[in-house]
């Protein structure tokens, strides 16, 4: 891959080994720094309103780049890659980013790092040890970055040599310390000099030109994360994606020998490669939606959401048979749901829809 392909992170067999033993690998081990120049940049970054309504980044502040505020005495941090690229044809119109396709990767975490951790307890008894995938206030790409096991590219992801983007992080910090793994003398960032693809082609420009990202106009965050009604002005730009965007890990030529995944909880299917519109349009009680979603990404972004991505994906694939299913919104109680339909059916009579 690139400049990447013969890299690789040292790690003790002995990590390898229990990483292997739950099926997944380990990445690489950092040390635990505290207070780096980087929180600095982050408030910057916060206070320019780029995290849009995920006020949950401002209120992970405090701990972003201090490790100790999540663990007392935390000295070493153990990355794990979950492997999850799957190439399948859409089934449907409305797509699914591919790390939602199978089970949820955080229920796949917590169960296999407990294994872990039960372990690394029982080899180092007085040790702490926490884990934690995503949900968590330390930004993971930053720290995953330090200690050599994949670099911070021009598209805000983590690339490794063999899965390239297409991983998920978990970590387990210990207040036992291990030694970090070899970190290569090479700058920040692994992308060709003259690379700009994922900016390129970001739909909505949420990669600036110059390397910082607006969250806040993201289609991952717009189609997950935003809880109210989308931005009447990006609605056009999140075209067929119901939940997430994988367009800037596409393009990027860093994941063109990534390997795909043999995990069996991501080639699970819950979800699927994406969504009949019709059918998320069609559900009426919340336990129609858990019965299909349970146990998948999909239900962060909840029924609610769902429909109100579903109706801006109609419109951007000009799908004038859902027009019936729609009109039903109109009467919704719920505001988002009703100001959607509205904007729907008002963007097939313009005849903007494509
Ligand atoms: C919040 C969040 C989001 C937000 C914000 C995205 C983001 N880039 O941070 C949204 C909802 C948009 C999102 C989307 C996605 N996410 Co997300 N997300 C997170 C989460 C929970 C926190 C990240 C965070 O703190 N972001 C805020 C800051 C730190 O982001 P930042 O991009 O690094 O911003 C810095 C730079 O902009 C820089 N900066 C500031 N000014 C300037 C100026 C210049 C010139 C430059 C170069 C830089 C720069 O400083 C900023 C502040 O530190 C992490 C898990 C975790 N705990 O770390 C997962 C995580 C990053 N997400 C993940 C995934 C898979 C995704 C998606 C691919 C999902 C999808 N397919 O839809 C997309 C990818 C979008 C993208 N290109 O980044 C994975 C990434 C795995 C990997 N291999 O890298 C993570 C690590 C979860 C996990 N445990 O696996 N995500
Ligand atoms: S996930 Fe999509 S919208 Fe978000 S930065 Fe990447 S290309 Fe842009
Ligand atoms: S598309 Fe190009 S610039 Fe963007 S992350 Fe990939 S290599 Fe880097």
């Amino acid at each position: 891959m690139l400049g990447l392909r013969n890299y690789k992170a040292d790690v003790p067999q002995y990590f390898s080994d229990l990483a292997e033993s739950q099926g997944f690998s380990c990445l690489s081990i950092a040390d635990a720094i505290h207070g780096t120049a980087q929180g600095q940049i982050y408030e910057e970054w916060l206070s320019q309103g780029n995290h849009g309504t995920m006020d949950f980044l401002k209120q992970h502040a405090k701990a972003k780049y201090h490790p100790e505020e999540i663990l007392p005495g935390v000295q070493s941090i153990i990355f794990f890659a979950l492997p999850y690229l799957q190439n399948k044809p859409y089934d449907h119109d409305g797509k699914i980013a591919r790390y939602a396709w199978g089970r949820d990767y955080h229920k796949t975490f917590k169960k296999r790092l407990l294994h872990i951790v039960h372990q690394l307890h029982e080899d180092h008894p007085g040790g702490v040890f926490k884990r934690f995938a995503d949900a968590t206030p330390l930004d993971e790409r930053f720290y995953l970055e330090q200690s050599g096991g994949a670099y911070f590219a021009r598209n805000h992801m983590a690339i490794h040599a063999k899965y390239g983007s297409w991983f998920l992080i978990g970590e387990i910090l210990s207040t036992v310390h291990f030694p970090p793994s070899r970190k290569e003398e090479r700058s920040h960032g692994a992308c060709p000099l003259s690379c700009r693809l994922c900016s390129k082609h970001c739909p909505t420009g949420a990669l600036r030109p110059d390397g910082s990202m607006d969250a806040s106009r993201c289609i991952s965050y717009l189609t997950i994360e935003h809880k109210q009604g989308i931005d009447p002005e990006l609605r056009p730009k999140v075209g067929d994606w119901v939940f997430g965007c994988d367009i800037c890990q596409s393009v990027c030529p860093l994941n063109v020998q990534s390997l795909p995944t043999e995990d069996e909880d991501m080639l699970g299917w819950r979800a699927g490669n994406s969504v009949d519109l019709a059918e998320i349009l069609d559900m009426q009680e919340r336990e129609e939606f858990v019965e299909r979603f349970q146990g998948s990404p999909l239900m962060r972004a909840g029924l609610e959401m769902l429909q109100r991505n579903a109706m801006i994906v109609a419109a951007n694939t000009n799908n004038r048979e859902l027009i019936p299913k729609i009109q039903k919104f109109l009467n919704s109680h719920s505001p988002i749901l009703k100001e959607q339909a509205e904007w729907t059916l008002g963007y097939f009579r313009s005849g903007k829809s494509r």
